[in-house]
């Protein structure tokens, strides 16, 4: 029998839909993202739904394939299908469209506003991450990290993901030899160009023990992890998530928070006898904020607030952004610089001037200023994550959203009728060092943390030196070796130079 034609409750359906599908009346806030969902795979129904949410949210969502589409979003779609979809549209060249995978969009609808999108988010061009057969003899992949050349394209975040929820499970649970063993597998596998289809991929990688291989073949033939599916819901690991969350909460203080019976934020919160500490207070007083990621517009605009602020004091003093930024991170959790006057060599006052400055311009929400401990002649610590000596600031800074790129400056809509906040907590760090130290503390601020952890390994193993974030010694022939930029650090360690967006170990 033939189907039927289209039937009345069939017409209502179609126009209930075309009535969500219509673009409504929303203010677009996010003009730089004009989005196209893409229906293949995904369903009328849902499709229409997505589009009035993030309508709703301010995105500007086009119902046809028009020119000013900037990003496609698909679900259950892979790179190579929604190309091939493409390529039947005529549009032309199809690589001006940044291809999204689903998840993004829900996190944007979670926040209210574009997030960043990052690996795990893009539907990534084949030509990007090789699927076929590995191109390099995985037994050339170094054990150190610093021997590695590792951007933020990471072809293998699927499994990335997995183990830095493993890792940091072992973490909480003070199990630091796991941990670290997850850590190092993260780290070789963000570097291989390739994204591993089958256990042959990785014949020869190190650092990937008998527990990370079973995990990544779970991985492979089911696209998820039990181990990993049953650490999500686990109590103490979620609990531990929250706490230490907020700045100032670090392992003991969830411990004990863990053990009295806590496990919301909420409950933490409405226990008033508990002792916090300034830091802890100002952790909870700005949550939200510190949570919600740094961008990097942000970070550009703290930029020049730290530049003008110590310029003020030291007009040739040298600010440099450190940390995630200076790997070309586009989000962070705080905002990291090194500060060093070539002309004064040290100036202890710099860093309270500052202080003392944005205190009266009501810029600072919290600090706590640590002096300085450097002798010149003490030997480089032999502690892979020690801290270094020199003066530093850590801090909670305000920054106005006036201060950042027009586009993102925009007040929530609320705003309109309340009281707005005009502004968001950002958490700064400032390190001040002595010209002569600069480049190793340049070298030690820019991270990766694994990149640090394998320099000092590969000094201490390879080359009988000592390297920390003041100096390098050489122990065969007992002197302190000089540099001037992180060039030199590399050449004296006998290693080829790592550009800082190649250190994303
Ligand atoms: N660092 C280090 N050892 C530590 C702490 C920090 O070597 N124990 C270095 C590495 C990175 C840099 O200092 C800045 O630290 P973070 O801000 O914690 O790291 P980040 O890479 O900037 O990451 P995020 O984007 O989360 O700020
Ligand atoms: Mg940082």
């Amino acid at each position: 029998m033939d189907k039927p034609s289209t039937t009345i409750s069939d017409l209502k359906k179609k126009r209930r839909m075309n009535a969500l599908i219509s673009p409504t009346l929303h203010e677009i806030k996010f003009n730089e993202f004009v989005l196209f969902i893409l229906e293949k795979k995904m369903g009328t129904t849902r499709r229409a739904f997505l589009m009035e949410l993030a309508r709703r949210k301010g995105f500007r969502v086009e119902s046809e394939l028009s020119d000013s589409v900037t990003h496609i979003v698909a679900e259950n779609n892979s790179c190579s299908d929604v190309l091939e979809w493409l390529a039947g549209q005529n549009v032309g060249d199809s690589s001006r469209f940044e291809l999204l995978d689903i998840s993004w969009l829900t996190e944007c609808m979670k926040v209210g506003k574009p997030v960043e999108a990052i690996g795990k988010h893009q539907l990534v061009t084949p030509s990007d991450c090789i699927t076929e057969t590995p191109p390099l003899a995985t037994k050339e992949v170094s054990q150190y990290a610093c021997k590695r050349r590792t951007t933020l394209n990471n072809c293998n975040q699927k499994f990335t993901d997995a183990f830095e929820i493993l890792a940091k499970n072992f973490e909480f649970r003070e199990n630091e030899g796991i941990c670290l063993a997850f850590m190092r597998a993260i780290s070789v596998l963000k570097c291989l160009p390739f994204t591993i289809v089958r256990m042959r991929d990785i014949e020869g990688v190190p650092w990937l023990g008998e527990q990370v291989k079973s995990i990544i073949e779970e991985i492979i033939e089911d696209g998820e992890s039990s181990r990993v599916k049953a650490v999500l819901n686990d109590e103490r690991y979620k609990s531990f998530l929250l706490f230490t969350s907020i700045f100032g909460v670090g392992l003991k203080t969830s411990e004990k928070w863990y053990r009295q019976g806590f496990r919301t934020l909420d409950e933490v919160k409405a226990d008033k006898s508990l002792k916090l500490t300034k830091m802890q207070k100002a952790g909870f007083l700005y949550h939200e904020d510190l949570v919600s990621c740094v961008a990097k517009e942000e970070a550009d605009a703290v930029y020049l607030i730290v530049k003008e602020a110590v310029r003020a004091f030291l007009p040739e003093a040298l600010v440099t952004l450190t940390g995630g930024f200076r790997r070309g991170k586009k989000i962070g959790h705080d905002v990291d610089f090194l500060i060093s006057d070539p002309e004064s060599g040290e100036d202890e006052q710099l860093l309270p001037n500052v202080i003392k400055l944005w205190e009266k311009q009501e810029l600072l929400l919290y600090y706590d200023l640590v002096e300085s401990t450097f002798e010149k002649t003490k030997l480089p610590s032999r502690k892979v994550d020690a801290m270094d000596h020199f003066q530093k600031c850590f801090l909670i800074l305000k920054l106005h959203h006036q201060k950042v790129d027009s586009n993102r400056s925009k007040p929530p809509p609320e705003s309109k009728t309340h009281e707005a906040k005009n502004w968001k907590a950002i958490r700064v760090d400032l390190v001040m060092c002595p010209i002569q130290q600069y480049a190793y503390a340049l070298l030690g601020w820019t991270g990766s943390r694994q990149f640090e952890r394998d320099l000092r390994r590969y000094a201490t193993h390879e080359k009988k030196m000592m390297l920390d974030n003041h100096a390098l010694y050489d122990k065969t022939k007992k002197i302190f070796l000089k540099a001037e930029s992180e060039e030199d650090i590399f050449t004296h360690l006998g290693l080829d130079y790592i550009e800082p967006w190649e250190r994303n170990a």
